[in-house]
């Protein structure tokens, strides 16, 4: 194993460590009790109540065939009284999801992990799209198809657990381009 898949591993079992440290607080479980696994306010709509937080439009790229990591986004409101976070994922078919910001810096598109997570502050929306914040889904078992439903689990600090699904839209769909990831 590379010293780099190495590090990777010991962060996703800190990641998955604190997953559970949060579904294990009583909050977390109220909140799961209260508003269940979340359900989307409108039939056919992709969009989720989870408390104070909605959480909308949840959509990724198809992939090219063997592709080993691809980004997937969302809109996540925040219409509560205190700020949330997103601190982890998981996604059908990946085997392991960060949470990152792209930025440009000198005309050179980066990436950087996002640690704890993504801050959803009061009375805020916060928007994961191509060319900023994103889901990076990683180690991808199955390529993601046009058309697919794809299941997903986000966990943020606060208001606990969330299932949705991801539409996986067109290889082309979005503004900006996600090539700028290493190869994994
Ligand atoms: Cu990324």
């Amino acid at each position: 194993m590379s010293p780099a898949l190495a590090v990777r591993r010991n962060v996703c079992i800190i990641v998955m460590s604190l997953a559970l440290l949060v579904l294990a607080t009583p909050g977390a479980a109220l909140a799961q009790h209260q508003h269940g696994a979340g359900t989307p306010l409108v039939a056919g709509e992709q969009s989720y109540q989870l408390g104070s937080l909605t959480i909308s439009s949840p959509w990724s790229r198809a992939t090219v065939p063997n592709a080993p990591v691809a980004g997937a986004y969302l809109r996540i409101a925040n219409r509560g009284q205190q700020p949330d976070r997103l601190i982890a994922a998981d996604f059908d078919g990946a085997g392991h999801v960060e949470i990152h910001e792209s930025t440009e810096e000198n005309g050179i598109a980066r990436m950087r992990r996002l640690e704890p997570g993504l801050i959803i502050p009061a009375g805020a929306t916060v928007d994961l799209k191509p060319g900023g914040y994103h889901l990076m889904l990683m180690q991808l078992e199955r390529g993601l198809t046009e058309g697919q439903k794809r299941k997903a689990t986000l966990v943020f600090e606060h208001a606990g657990r969330l299932e949705i699904e991801f539409a996986v839209r067109s290889i082309g769909a979005g503004s900006a381009s996600h090539a700028s990831h290493p190869k994994q």
